[in-house]
């Protein structure tokens, strides 16, 4: 009699997998191949894909400005200068990129939390600060300070002035963040403050030996201020949409934080854009962080697949982005959660969070092709 044994295909690219020629299409590990074969849950890529989705998340600095930043940033090493960072803490994940960690690394770094007005006021910034602190320390930073602003006008901008005069000692100060962190924002506040006690005009320049714009602020006769050009966000889903999209997954006026209880069968879905399944472990609290306007829904995970595929036309829960128009376009992560009983967050990075109490649960995510996932102890616990 004929064996019969079922074909499988690459997750994300959909080639038929094989394990018998690693230069050939397809190629992926005999024993995960085998693994995979005797069971039908297991998501496999190919050995491409795989290394594709690996350097994702551990995101690289891709294009030319960054390659321009780089550049400006060894001056700020050469002269010892300070770096001023800026971060969003609700688009928090792709703010820390290797190259440029490792240029700012042995210099010291300030960075500032933007969007606080975006959480509750029940969260307290000392919240904020040990997330940023955490994150930052993962790479090797220890921040010298870290503050939490928000788009009220107080005497904290203020006081960032003074404290960074202080801190710089004449050096130079360069301000970096990722595209619509904030920096501007922070700077016009700061400006509201500020003292033009030199002889020289702000202004915006081309950087010397570079074809990009930075804003020049001067602070003594001999020493500046640079908001660099913004960093790309290129594993946000943010940069994956479409500009109507966008509107929506970025919160303006604030967050929502809906509650659910979710057992081995549920799924979460955020808009038509993100899908969060618990796949395996007792029945978990989870608590979802996304922008106001964004609509969630939770439904049986049998069912998943069926409703984005609907919901492309039909837009039951909004957003829905036209650039997805089918399953394939979808990456698919999969974590085994430790057993810590600690408060993780994962992340779809640009979308929002959820947010729960570890203990061995396997979680699957669903996100546009090409945007991060992150997992990690929790911002706000
Ligand atoms: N809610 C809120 N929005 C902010 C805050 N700071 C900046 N934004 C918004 O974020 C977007 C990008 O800000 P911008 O300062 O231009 O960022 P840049 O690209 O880093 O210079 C704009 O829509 C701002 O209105 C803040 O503290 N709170
Ligand atoms: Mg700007």
């Amino acid at each position: 009699m004929a064996k019969c044994k079922r074909v499988l295909r690459c997750h994300r690219c959909g080639k038929i997998l094989q394990s018998d020629d690693p230069k050939a299409v397809g190629y992926t590990n005999p024993q995960i191949l085998a693994e995979a074969e005797t069971n039908s849950s297991m998501i496999v890529y190919c050995d491409e894909c795989h290394d594709i989705l690996v350097a994702m998340n551990n995101t690289k600095l891709s294009d030319e400005v960054d390659e321009q930043i780089l550049k400006i940033l060894d001056d700020a090493v050469a002269s010892d200068g300070v770096i001023l960072w800026v971060v969003d803490l609700f688009a928090f994940n792709g703010t820390l990129k290797e190259n440029l960690v490792n240029k700012v690394k042995n210099l010291d770094v300030y960075v500032i939390g933007t969007k606080r007005d975006l959480f509750p006021k029940t969260i307290k910034d000392e919240t904020f600060q040990n997330y940023i602190n955490e994150r930052f320390n993962e790479y090797g930073i220890t921040p010298k300070n870290i503050i939490i602003v928000g788009n009220e006008l107080n005497e904290t901008y203020a006081k960032l002035i003074e404290r960074l005069q202080k801190a710089r000692q004449a050096h130079d100060v360069y301000m970096i963040g990722t595209t619509t962190s904030g920096k501007t924002s922070v700077i016009n506040r700061c400006l509201k403050s500020y003292k033009n006690k030199t002889k020289r005009p702000i202004r915006t320049i081309i950087y010397p030996k570079t074809s990009v714009q930075v804003l020049e602020i001067p602070l003594s006769n001999s020493s500046f201020l640079y908001e660099l050009p913004g960093i790309s966000n290129d594993t946000s889903a943010v940069s994956k949409v479409e500009k109507d999209v966008q509107k929506i997954i970025t919160p303006k006026k604030g967050i929502q934080t809906p509650t659910f209880t979710m057992d081995d069968k549920s799924s979460l879905l955020v808009g038509g854009l993100g899908v969060f399944s618990f796949m395996r472990g007792k029945p978990t609290k989870v608590k979802l962080y996304i922008a106001d306007e964004v609509e969630f829904k939770k439904i049986s995970t049998s069912k998943v697949r069926e409703f984005m595929i609907s919901n492309l036309t039909k837009r039951s829960l909004r957003p829905v982005s036209d650039r997805y128009r089918d399953f394939q376009q979808y990456d698919i992560f999969q974590y085994t959660m430790e057993d810590d009983g600690l408060s993780h967050d994962i992340s779809i990075e640009g979308l929002g969070w959820i947010s729960f109490i570890a203990k061995g649960q396997v979680i699957r995510v669903i996100l546009p092709r090409g945007s991060a996932v992150k997992e990690s102890l929790s911002k706000i616990r």
